[in-house]
């Protein structure tokens, strides 16, 4: 793989859940992506950074080496890598919100479970061992790990082992296989990471350029403007109200003393009950708006 010393490179899942909601997530922060998707890296016209394409399980040993700045990887697929990793580089910068899932420890429907002491002298299959043994050493069990690389979920019915820690997200694939959840190992999700390696000067800068806009992006997600009027004996109830609001802007209404305008960026979501509440307390004329792009 070529690289050019003088762009960022980051790196995404190739092919996979991951893969889409990545490329959306770089282009919201306005980066336009050139080639199609089947090669093997991508130019960012607009951005000095090359994206690198590879499999998901590739992305913490790249980012923790160095040869990618920036990686979107499961956290499921971190943390593996993360404990056998004598010095893993990287720190995580954001979680993104998508691919949600859990990995779970799951029992036959016909097995008695009654806490981790039911997994005592027992096997159980997984992709992950190293988190797995970390639940085992953590709850004090003694148990085998027997690694499998894909379709965990069929260990128990060849007789491989007694039970299965495998991700879930509907649940859906543990049930057509006889099996039900009966421990939550970890709750994951996609994470944005950066490598811990030095950057050079102008590297470094785009780098947080690069970063701020991310941010910007994860920001705008939740946040909503909220614009309302309210008499002034309202106004310190209402502004407790608004969700995640910091120092909300308030103007005198023209032609109607002793009213206000309320503007405020909301840093988190705003239900039905909210605006309930607000005009509960006194608030009239509630607009609630997206925000295109913000950058703190
Ligand atoms: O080729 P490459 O190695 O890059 O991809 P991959 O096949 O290893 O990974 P991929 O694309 O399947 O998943 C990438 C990441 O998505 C995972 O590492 C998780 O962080 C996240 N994710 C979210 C999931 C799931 N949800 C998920 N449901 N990864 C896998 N699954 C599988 C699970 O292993 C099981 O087989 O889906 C099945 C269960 O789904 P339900 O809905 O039946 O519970
Ligand atoms: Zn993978």
């Amino acid at each position: 793989m070529f690289v050019d010393e003088s762009r960022l490179h980051i790196a995404i899942q190739k092919s996979g859940r991951l893969s889409d909601y990545s490329r959306g997530l770089l282009r919201d922060a306005g980066l336009r992506i050139q080639n199609g998707k089947n090669d093997l890296t991508a130019r960012v016209e607009n951005f000095p950074a090359d994206l690198m394409f590879v499999r998901d399980d590739d992305i913490p040993t790249f980012v923790s080496d160095g040869v990618c700045e920036f990686g979107i990887v499961g956290e499921n697929v971190l943390q593996e890598f993360a404990l056998g990793d004598l010095e893993p580089r990287f720190e995580i910068l954001a979680r993104l919100g998508f691919g949600r899932c859990s990995l779970r420890i799951a029992a036959p429907e016909a097995v008695a479970y009654d806490g981790p002491a039911t997994l005592q002298g027992g096997r159980i299959a997984t992709s992950y061992p190293r988190i797995v043994r970390r639940f085992l050493d953590d709850n004090c069990i003694e148990a085998t790990v027997v690694k499998m690389n894909g379709a965990v979920e069929l260990a128990p019915r060849l007789q491989i082992a007694s039970f299965v820690c495998d991700l879930v997200s509907t649940g859906a694939t543990l049930e057509a296989n006889g099996l039900r959840p009966v421990e939550t190992v970890l709750e994951s999700e996609a994470v944005l990471i950066r490598t811990s390696r030095p950057m050079a000067d102008t590297k470094a800068e785009q780098a947080s350029r690069l970063v701020s806009r991310i941010d910007g992006v994860l920001a705008t997600k939740e946040s909503k403007y909220i614009m309302l009027n309210a008499p002034s004996e309202a106004l310190q109830e209402i502004t407790a109200i608004l969700p995640g609001a910091e120092a909300p802007t308030i103007l005198p209404l023209h032609g109607r003393p002793g009213h206000f305008a309320v503007h405020a960026v909301c840093q988190e979501s705003v239900f039905w009950e909210t605006l309930q509440k607000l005009k509960g307390a006194g608030a009239s004329a509630i607009l609630v708006l997206p925000i295109e792009k913000m950058m703190m």
